[in-house]
């Protein structure tokens, strides 16, 4: 610090310092959406990093994109990403924030354009984090706050129209700001939204409100303002709906004074409209009309245009029941954070597009914007392609929650993103509820904000989830809504059962998506289904936020790296990065990557169980008279969809049938014959429908998969292996001797401790008593004709299973039964069941069960049973953070064959877990990163007599009591056979 003031007014007030800052100079946010016609600032802009915001800038200048984040940029070479989750990665308390502070000076010049002189010419900064300045020509302009919100500036003072300006956007990373922009996201520093400059008449449209309900009333507030004070004598605005002319409104109310001394002129004018036989918004046919409004000269020429897409629907809460155009919808919802591997913060309208086109492929209805005002785009695909959004506020001050909500200090800071947000989106129909933040306990400063929501937008609901925590039942809070997070299932129906209920219960974020997860999702939807009062929620999240990392010089590829990763996994070199992998001291590890897609959005298994619970049409049951099919949509018939069945024979056949869906309105039901004839022979059969997509919907082509609903039409046939005679090799060991097995089957009690093992500190428990290094001893070995058997001891240090092994020669193989007594010590193992390993060469599974893709006992719903067929490399999920993976449930009997059709043949006595990979469970456990794991050349194979639920114990409640592995005897059999 030095005794003279530094010159920069902007530096010299410290405003990171300073939390009741949170802008000067900067223009009311609105809802006029200003991207087109306006001039176009993205690109590369001269950049430099100073340590800190008040050192001096020198005149090094290297580049930097715009919109971009430095810490994803060589530009940024010495400050890297990085993770933390609650922790604040200083320890400055607040609102203080480091002196060493990363500040990204950005500079670049502007010409206006010659034509727009005499206009009111604005600079927009889309976002930029976390404490944005801005200079034009050495003069200071204005200063703002909120990171993942727009800041406008009025440059007509500063600029002159055909001449050129410097602009420099000075961003500091660290600040007051950033204590309550602690969300389980990355740390970045940047400006990550478009920046442009536009101009307007000096009387412009300031703001344009639209309001259209189910009942095809509409009604337009447009707000003029005019900073001159000029009055509008014979100006009038006049509105177009789908080119239909409104009625005009030639009258502005003045907002400000009744006097002529005003010098910021505000006038507000309305058109309404009813609309006949509307076509109504709601996320399953999310229609649009087109709304343009005028801003007119007296002599009717357009001073100003504002475009928008209305969409006529009402969101009310009746009683306990959050409802859209009167019907009480399910909420499908996930949370998603503006993410890409190679921007960070910064994603474009294509990425958007996909993601969205993604979950509606999946059954998804509603995103939740956590934890921050999104991209605007991402809005409007909401509205066009059908999505409930729950739009979230940029507060989460979790690190330091309980300080910071009663804290005066930021009060204004609370209300101001609030309301910014509410400003911004209020004209979407997407938009059914306000959240005001995550994660950052309940104060008056909450409340502060959702009174002016309230009063400002009373169309909708406010949801706080630390509000509603403290009573579900509370009806005088700052939540509309009980939206827990992780809340366990039965505390959810025990409530809704309660009679207490007294609003909506729509969990925030549920079904935590870390590593192989979200166990008992099915569970979760069959309780929300059948109990009044629950009504959906949001799993928690979308992205595996892995950012795409250099292996060898540890840096973030950055935008140059399309085309480095397919499929889930980065190319060879490279990584997907979680905490700590920066050199991060302060970090969270891999609680970065909890989405249901990898950072490439491939989508992880968990997607199709979804996929499936969120099935429009299913079977309901089977009856005498046919099949009997229910339609589960809120707004739509089943004409968008067609239909296939399937019938899938255990002994190999699959027989088809073309299905004609019956016109169904939502929530009935009718019977349909039995398409299919079942053959007198065969053994188990189940009879699927295949649906898809009849015609092009905006996010799927015709002939997507929308569904697989199943039905089980007759049971398995018991059939016996006769003993034959033969010989079975064992060794010394007692260990079976087999040409096609480089391990004999073993004992298996371990698998690779997933994130919610781990985390739900369950595998801990599993390493004390000893099952990742249990001992085998062999007890005995007995010979009695063909038939050998092996007793075994497996011993853990805390207690002992006696294992027991019966060979039989049987028509071309063996029959092995197993039997495991599990010690009352471990009363909760990962699984039971044999290891064995397989030659190479074996390279293509098929079997008759659940499939095609990875499923557990506690997430199975969304595999049916069938003929399946995967090579073996494809049947692993490659979590970020190696762990189980890659198995598939209800597996009846499989083979494993090389290219000329030579191989083994397993079949199991009942329908078992079985995972075939390359990887044993101790390589998986050893791995912090997918690119460590050498794949073995043989197959290691598992086969369960029982293998414990996922559940989602990473942040949330673990598996439900009946996934879990008791103690005591376990049996199993199967055969091996050589094809
Ligand atoms: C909850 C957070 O809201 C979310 O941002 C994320 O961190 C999630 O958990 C876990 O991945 S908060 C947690 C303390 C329940």
């Amino acid at each position: 610090m030095t005794d003279a003031l530094p010159a920069d007014p902007l530096i010299a007030l410290r405003p990171w310092q300073a939390p009741e800052v949170t802008s000067w100079g900067r223009l009311p946010m609105n809802a006029v959406d200003r991207r087109s016609g306006a001039l176009s600032l993205d690109g590369d802009w001269r950049f430099q990093l100073l340590p800190a915001p008040d050192a001096p800038v020198g005149a090094d200048w290297s580049s930097s994109y715009v919109p971009g984040v430095w810490t994803m940029q060589s530009a940024g070479a010495d400050d890297l990403p990085q993770y933390t989750n609650v922790r604040m990665p200083f320890a400055d308390f607040p609102p203080g924030s480091p002196d060493a502070d990363p500040t990204g000076v950005y500079e670049r010049e502007v010409d206006v354009p010659a034509d727009w002189a005499g206009r009111r010419i604005v600079l927009q900064v889309g976002a930029a984090e976390s404490v944005l300045l801005v200079h034009v020509d050495g003069r200071a302009v204005g200063i703002s706050k909120d990171s993942h919100l727009a800041a406008e500036f009025d440059l007509t003072e500063m600029v002159r129209a055909g001449e050129r300006a410097v602009v420099r956007l000075t961003v500091v990373k660290w600040s007051d700001a950033s204590h309550i922009e602690d969300q389980d996201q990355w740390w970045h520093g940047g400006i990550t939204r478009s920046v442009l400059l536009y101009a307007t008449d000096p009387l412009h449209l300031a703001d344009v409100t639209v309001r259209a309900s189910y009942d095809g009333e509409l009604r337009v507030d447009c707000r003029v303002r005019d900073a001159r004070g000029a009055l509008p004598d014979g100006w009038h605005v006049s509105g177009e709906l789908d080119g239909q002319l409104l009625a005009q409104d030639r009258e502005f109310d003045r907002v400000n004074a009744e006097d002529d001394r005003v010098s910021d002129f505000l006038g507000e004018a309305r058109l309404n409209a009813t609309v006949p036989e509307v076509r109504t918004w709601n996320a399953e046919t999310p229609e649009l009309y087109g709304l343009t409004v005028r801003l007119h000269r007296p002599d009717g020429t357009v001073a100003d245009t504002s475009q928008h897409r209305v969409g006529f629907r009402d969101v009310e809460i009746v009683g306990r029941d959050l409802l859209v155009n009167g019907e009480r919808v399910f909420i499908r919802g996930v949370n998603r954070h503006d993410f890409h591997p190679l921007t960070g913060r910064t994603v474009s309208y294509e990425d958007m597009r996909a993601d969205l086109v993604l979950l509606k492929r999946f059954g998804f209805n509603a995103i939740r914007t956590s934890h921050y005002p999104n991209d605007p785009t991402l809005y409007d695909l909401a509205d066009e392609l059908g999505f409930y959004v729950v739009d979230e506020a940029d507060i989460e001050s979790h690190d330091h929650a309980h300080e910071i909500a009663d804290d005066p200090r930021y009060l204004g800071a609370f209300v101001d993103r609030v309301s910014r947000m509410v400003l911004r989106d209020k004209n979407h129909p997407s938009v059914i509820i306000w959240s005001l933040g995550n994660e950052s306990d309940y104060g008056a400063n909450h409340d502060a904000a959702a009174g002016w929501v309230r009063r400002h937008d009373p169309t909708r609901p406010v949801q706080y989830e630390g509000a509603a925590k403290l009573d579900w039942a509370a009806t005088d809070d700052a939540s509309d809504i009980a939206c827990p997070m992780y809340a366990p299932l039965e505390d959810c129906v025990a409530h809704a059962l309660s009679g207490r209920q007294t609003r909506p219960l729509i969990q925030c974020e549920y079904s935590h998506a870390m590593g192989n997860s979200n166990g008992t999702l099915a569970d979760h939807w069959a309780a929300i289904e059948s109990t009044p009062g629950l009504q959906g929620g949001f799993i928690w999240e979308f992205w595996d936020h892995g950012i795409l990392q250099r292996v060898n010089d540890g840096r973030p590829v950055g935008r140059g790296g399309a085309g480095l990763y397919d499929n889930g996994v980065a190319a060879p070199g490279h990584r997907w990065a979680y905490g700590g992998d920066f050199g991060e001291t302060i970090h969270d590890g891999a609680f970065i990557a909890d989405g249901v897609v990898f950072p490439d959005r491939t989508p992880k298994p968990v997607l199709y169980e979804h996929r499936e619970i969120a099935a429009p049409v299913r079977i309901e049951c089977f009856r005498h008279e046919g099949i009997v099919l229910g339609n589960h949509q809120h707004f739509r018939g089943l004409e968008w969809l067609s239909g296939r069945w399937e019938l899938s024979l255990a002994d190999g056949r699959t027989l088809t049938a073309p299905a004609e869906l019956p016109a169904l309105r939502p929530g009935e039901t009718a019977a349909v014959p039995l398409p299919l004839a079942i053959p007198g022979d065969g053994g188990e059969a189940w009879l699927t429908l295949r649906v898809t997509t009849a015609e092009d919907q905006p996010w799927a082509p015709r002939g997507t998969d929308v569904c697989a609903p199943q039905v089980r039409l007759r049971g398995p046939s018991v059939s016996w292996e006769v003993p034959v005679d033969g010989a079975v090799e064992v060794d010394g060991e007692g260990l079976l001797v087999h040409p096609l097995l480089t391990a004999a089957p073993t004992l298996s009690l371990w698998r690779a401790p997933t994130d919610n093992d781990e985390l739900g500190g369950i595998a801990v428990r599993w390493r004390t008593w000893g099952l990742d290094a249990l001992v085998r001893k062999v007890v005995s070995v007995r010979q009695d004709g063909g038939l050998v058997t092996v007793a075994a001891e497996y011993a853990g240090t805390v207690g002992v299973v006696r294992h027991r092994q019966v060979f039989t020669p049987v028509a071309g193989g063996i029959r092995i039964d197993e039997e495991a007594e599990l010690p009352e010590e471990f009363h909760d193992v990962a699984r039971v069941g044999s290891v064995f390993e397989t030659v190479p060469g074996l390279d293509l599974l098929e079997w008759f069960g659940q499939g095609p893709w990875e499923s557990y006992p506690d997430r199975s719903v969304g595999a049916p049973v069938g003929h399946h067929s995967v090579p073996v490399d494809e049947l692993f999920t490659p979590y970020l953070r190696p762990q189980e993976s890659g198995g598939r449930h209800g597996v009846r009997r499989f083979t494993l064959s090389a290219a000329d059709a030579t191989g083994l043949a397993v079949v199991l006595d009942e329908p078992r877990q079985v995972s075939v990979t390359r990887h044993r469970a101790e390589d998986l456990t050893a791995a912090s990163h997918h690119d460590e794991l050498v794949p073995r050349s043989g197959c290691v194979v598992h086969l369960d007599a029982a293998h414990r639920g996922l559940g989602t114990a990473s942040c949330g409640p673990d598996t439900s009591p009946s996934y879990l592995i008791p103690p005591g005897v376990h049996r199993w059999s199967w055969t091996l056979r050589v094809l």
